[in-house]
């Protein structure tokens, strides 16, 4: 899908604006808190009062972003403001309680929308969203250009710690000349793409690859479908979190038989979180809307009102019921 600009000028909403409120995902991951925090600079010298919010916490991997603290996490109820700007966000769950919460803010106020998932079906005043992009950080920068905000150093790097984290250092299909051409661009503003890739690559925590290990005991392989879990007492016995899975569906991802990984999380409340990715001929967005899960055709994702084992069964049965017939 080509760039879609809904009726009403994203650019006109800004403007029109004085108190600007940002939203991002459950589970924020480097695309949404970077894209957020680039997004409030370019509002902050719009001379807009801007607030960014998140339903869950900011994980200890991104502290290294500037500015990050200034994320309001959890909040009660949204402040009064003039324009909510949803970005990285495909569909209004996915802003979790935020939306639930805030229902009569969200009706009462313009929303604009930001995004670059395929899957994207949050009906906005306004849109912004171009599934050609490889991370919402892009299009963040093209709204700059487009509102004659020049990149400096602080967005430039939030929005490459975004985009890098959104590419895997710029290894994943959705990589495009446009992608490289605006790394260019935020090195050239101040952003240090090493030390972004220090920071974000090369500070793992020992808990977390401890955790790793108990994951990859698990690991089974049925019909080019590679997986493994995480469950709440690995997560414990290693002195991990759950955010600390972050990155390990990625290495189930590069065994050659898989053509689908799954990670299998045992979430808070007996829910279980599925990751999946693709090998590259298997479109996973659509494996995940099969049981309301969304994303992009290369990652996506699944929340299931189950037990871990249940949800193994449910959905490594469905992909390997679906996998002769989806591959392409
Ligand atoms: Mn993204």
């Amino acid at each position: 899908m080509e760039k879609t600009t809904q009726e009403v000028e994203p650019k006109q909403l800004i403007l029109q604006a004085r108190h600007i409120t940002v939203v991002g995902h459950v589970a924020p991951d480097g695309d949404v808190i970077g894209s957020m925090l680039g997004f409030c600079s370019v509002l902050s010298r719009l001379n807009k009062e801007c607030v960014a919010v998140l339903a869950d916490e900011v994980p200890a991997m991104f502290a290294f972003l500037p500015g990050v603290e200034r994320i309001v996490v959890k909040p009660k109820k949204l402040g009064p403001t003039d324009l909510i700007v949803v970005l990285d966000v495909g569909d209004p769950q996915r802003i979790g309680n935020l939306y639930s919460d805030n229902l009569d803010l969200f009706r009462a106020v313009p929303i604009l929308n930001i995004d670059h998932h395929s899957t994207n079906s949050f009906a906005t005043t306004s849109a912004i969203i171009d599934t050609t992009a490889a991370a919402s950080a892009e299009l963040i920068v093209a709204l700059m250009h487009e509102l004659s905000v020049p990149i400096d150093a602080v967005s430039a790097i939030c929005l490459l710690a975004a985009v890098v984290s959104d590419t895997q250092c710029f290894r994943t299909p959705s990589t495009t000349t446009r992608t490289l051409e605006i790394a260019t661009e935020l090195m050239s503003a101040g952003a240090s793409l090493p030390w972004i890739v220090d920071c974000l690559y090369k500070s793992q925590p020992f808990a977390k690859m401890a955790l790793w290990g108990h994951a990859l005991a698990t690991i089974r392989l049925s019909r080019g479908v590679v997986w493994a879990c995480v469950t709440r007492d690995a997560i414990a016995k290693s002195g991990a979190s759950i955010d600390d899975t972050d990155g390990l569906v990625d290495v189930l991802a590069v065994i050659k038989e898989a053509k689908v990984a799954a990670l299998f999380k045992e979430a808070p409340g007996g829910a279980t979180r599925i990751s999946l990715r693709s090998s590259g001929r298997v479109n996973v967005a659509e494996l995940a809307s099969y049981f309301g899960g969304g994303g992009h055709p290369g990652a996506a994702g699944i929340s299931l009102e189950c037990s871990i084992d249940e949800a193994q069964d449910l959905v490594i049965g469905h992909i390997n019921r679906q996998l002769p017939s989806i591959e392409q």
